[in-house]
């Protein structure tokens, strides 16, 4: 008889705040970059899932949109993806960042949080502790405890990868017994095309300003492997506003063509393939009312919502 350890697995759900750093802890755990990552705020729309290995046990991170008051379709639709991330999950993370501190964001979500149903520990994550002095830290874990009966408290820097190594093995030893959940190479479950998407999406919020990046949604409309092993990828891109077609493409061209580069050079890199990208801006006024395109995010689209 050989000793192998018990495995574990589960589903860790990451929740907060916009731009907490919820995507960024998520890459993080997994190794390499699942989830997109931008400064601006509303970065995540769907559920995303970055699965890592530690110990014996295979955590599956579920990566969510941030949590904020909804306004749009879109918005509602992102939230709603948000708290299911949280009541499937074995273990939620609440992530609020440092020099912050509680929010009336957080703390409206610690209120909802406490009116459902949460299956298993709820762990409070205070991310960005490169910015703060030590001495907050101690102040806000204490305020943040009171409101909510934490299980656990970490405290990280998400980016610097400072304290994420005690947060893995606390969710592997956390996790319930069971057999893997994916095979043991496997560091995402969404599709290559959609990855593809969101790296596009990702390029255009970093070079495009004000509203436009929440005006706009990437679709992989077309992925050909050729023969020589390169790929062919075409990909739409769905602008709200006739206007807003002329930025996205930018004067002479040059800001699609900085976006294409960009994103077929992360591609690359995330396939290991060449790969050649083309990209079309197609203007559709109303794809913020269209259940199509929130399928093609992984979004539930609800009728009667307007
Ligand atoms: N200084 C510092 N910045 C961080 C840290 N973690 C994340 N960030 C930055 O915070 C910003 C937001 O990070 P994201 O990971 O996109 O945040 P998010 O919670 O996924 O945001 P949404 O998807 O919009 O909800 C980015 O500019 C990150 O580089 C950290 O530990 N320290
Ligand atoms: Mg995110």
């Amino acid at each position: 008889m050989t000793d192998t350890p018990q495995t574990r697995a589960g589903f860790v759900a990451l929740i907060g705040e916009p731009n907490a750093g919820k995507s960024t802890l998520l890459n993080r755990m997994v190794g390499a970059k699942v989830s997109i990552v931008t400064h601006k705020v509303q970065t995540t729309r769907a559920r995303i899932r970055g699965i890592a290995i530690e110990d014996a046990s295979q955590i599956v991170f579920v990566d969510t949109p941030g949590i904020f008051r909804p306004r749009r379709r879109l918005d509602r639709s992102m939230v709603a993806a948000a708290w299911g991330g949280a009541s499937d999950a074995d273990i939620v993370l609440l992530l609020v960042e440092a020099h912050r501190g509680l929010t009336n964001g957080t703390q409206a979500i610690i209120d909802a949080l406490k009116a459902q149903q949460v299956r298993g520990p709820v762990a409070l994550i205070i991310n960005k502790i490169d910015r703060v002095k030590s001495e907050a830290l101690l102040a806000l874990s204490q305020k943040m405890n009171e409101a909510y009966p934490f299980t656990r408290t970490f405290m990280i820097s998400a980016e610097r990868g400072h304290g994420t190594k005690d947060l893995a093995q606390w969710l592997a030893a956390e996790l319930p017994a069971g057999p893997w959940l994916y095979p043991e190479d496997q560091i995402a479950d969404l599709p290559m095309r959609m990855i593809a998407a969101e790296i596009t999406r990702e390029k255009l919020t970093l070079r495009l300003h004000e509203e436009i990046p929440y005006q706009l949604t990437v679709e992989t409309e077309n992925w050909e492997d050729r023969k020589d092993g390169s790929a062919r990828v075409d990909q739409l891109i769905y602008v709200a506003r006739p206007g807003h077609k002329g930025i996205v493409l930018g004067k002479g061209g040059e800001t699609i063509k900085a976006v294409s580069t960009a994103a077929r050079a992360e591609l690359e890199e995330f396939t290991g393939t060449k790969i050649h990208l083309f990209l079309q801006v197609k203007v559709r006024e109303n794809w913020l009312d269209e259940a199509e395109r929130f399928r093609e995010m992984g979004l539930d689209f609800r009728d009667g919502d307007a």
